[in-house]
């Protein structure tokens, strides 16, 4: 294990650029919003709490003035990406920041996990003072989501694949099918991604387009719609609601410390929850599914992110249905020697299935990791996250600290020394 400990901080070693962490040396050569908040978290387990710091700052000088905390803060000195700064046009956005370059969009809101998480590893002196720093801009971002994003009164809308973090997922496959869009309204573009990892692991050209398109679509509303009903594309996401459930208790914890009112956060947590519960349950598969808002009907894949409400202590969340869920559909025996099972991103069984296409149904540990948290937060899901966890530490000890890996031969998919595989394994052995 500590070798295992070892190898992940000599990953985080290598990935740390002065003040944040990037989450690959190559494919993504900026900072990303929720890889640096999971590697703030690995720093923290490692001993390094004041990078875990740096991390989060860092990362809030991105915030644009109406609390949207952005998913990418350019590196000007990085190596090539795309698409680049001059693509997302946030330059000539009033309430983006002057200081950095950052993209439009939004990334799962696993901050205040993160602050919350870092700060305990901190003196407690210190921790107030990090907490305080971290509030306001934590709750600007949080009111954001529930201004901007939660429209239908608590469950997160994403205006793009990107935004979910789990980018060609066949969970956006009918919404993007949907899309009244044509092949010359796609601005020219091009893809370095696939000089760093093979096509047949990354999203499809058409794929691509789409994405292409529909950032052009939200540049033009300068990120910020006067009417989200118009937009093309709207998904209410289970992962995004969950995780932003779940950082408004984080949120309240963190008043609590700084001795700020906490009720609000805790009722948005609720409301979000019972939205959840009413709008995307779904008894048959025993998941909670993602709601198409422009088509006004629930998208039937079954995915490991329809388990992220296990992470939420509403009364009404059927733990038990996914549970047998989990084990019946969305877990599979590691593949390498060891014990335990890991999660793929999509069931095996779902005629969407790729074993090695990104996120189509590919193990993440970030995913593995969150679901794990979620069995463990109560007595009826301990053993299966000791499976888990197992399964994940097999994963990464034969594999090593890949970006995904393929659920049938445990063989490691894109990016090599990846941050989070790294950091969110530290967490998993600190236990
Ligand atoms: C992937 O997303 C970016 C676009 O934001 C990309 O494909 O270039 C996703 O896996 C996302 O979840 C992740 O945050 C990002 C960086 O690791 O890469």
């Amino acid at each position: 294990m500590s070798d295992l400990l070892g190898r992940a901080g000599a990953v985080l070693d290598a990935n740390w650029v002065g003040q944040s962490t990037k989450p690959s040396a190559r494919l993504y050569p900026h900072q990303w919003s929720w890889d640096s908040a999971f590697a703030a978290i690995g720093n923290s387990v490692r001993g390094l709490p004041e990078r875990g710091v740096a991390e989060m700052q860092a990362l809030f000088r991105g915030q644009w003035s109406n609390g949207l905390l952005p998913h990418m803060i350019f590196d000007t000195t990085a190596a090539d990406y795309r698409p680049s700064p001059s693509v997302w046009g946030t330059a000539e956005v009033t309430e983006a920041p002057d200081a950095v370059l950052t993209s439009g969009m939004i990334q799962p809101a696993v901050h205040a996990l993160a602050i919350r998480l870092v700060g305990e590893s901190l003196e407690p002196s210190e921790r107030r003072k990090f907490y305080s720093h971290c509030f306001e801009p934590l709750r600007a971002w949080h009111d954001y989501l529930w201004r901007e994003r939660s429209t239908d009164g608590g469950l997160v809308e994403v205006w793009h694949p990107w935004e979910s973090g789990m980018d060609n997922s066949p969970l956006w496959d009918s919404a993007l099918d949907g899309l009244a869009w044509s092949a010359h309204e796609v601005p020219a573009y091009e893809r370095v991604d696939t000089a760093h990892a093979p096509e047949h692991v990354r999203p499809t050209t058409s794929d691509y387009d789409r994405y292409m398109w529909l950032l052009g679509v939200l540049r033009d509303y300068d990120y910020q719609p006067e009417r989200p009903q118009d937009l093309p594309f709207r998904v209410s996401d289970v992962l995004s609601t969950s995780i932003a459930a779940l950082a408004d208790l984080e949120l309240a914890h963190i008043a609590d410390f700084v001795g700020a009112p906490s009720s609000e956060f805790h009722d948005r947590a609720r409301q979000r929850g019972d939205r959840l519960v009413e709008e995307c349950w779904d008894g048959d598969s025993g998941t909670f599914l993602n709601i198409d808002r422009v088509a006004g009907e629930p998208i039937a894949v079954i995915a490991a992110s329809g388990l992220l409400p296990l992470l939420l202590p509403h009364p009404a969340i059927d733990r038990a249905s996914m549970i047998t869920a989990l084990q019946n559909s969305l877990s599979v025996s590691t593949p390498v020697s060891g014990k335990g099972f890991v999660v793929p991103t999509v069931a095996p069984s779902d005629p969407a299935f790729e074993a090695e296409r990104y996120w189509r149904g590919p193990v993440w540990i970030n995913l593995c990791w969150l679901i794990e948290r979620g069995l463990r937060s109560k007595a009826d899901g301990r053993d299966l996250a000791d499976e888990l966890r197992s399964g994940v530490l097999s994963l990464a000890k034969s594999s090593g600290f890949r970006e995904y890996f393929n659920p049938h031969t445990g063989e490691g998919l894109g990016a090599r020394d990846f941050s989070w595989s790294a950091a969110l394994v530290a967490d998993l052995v600190s236990r």
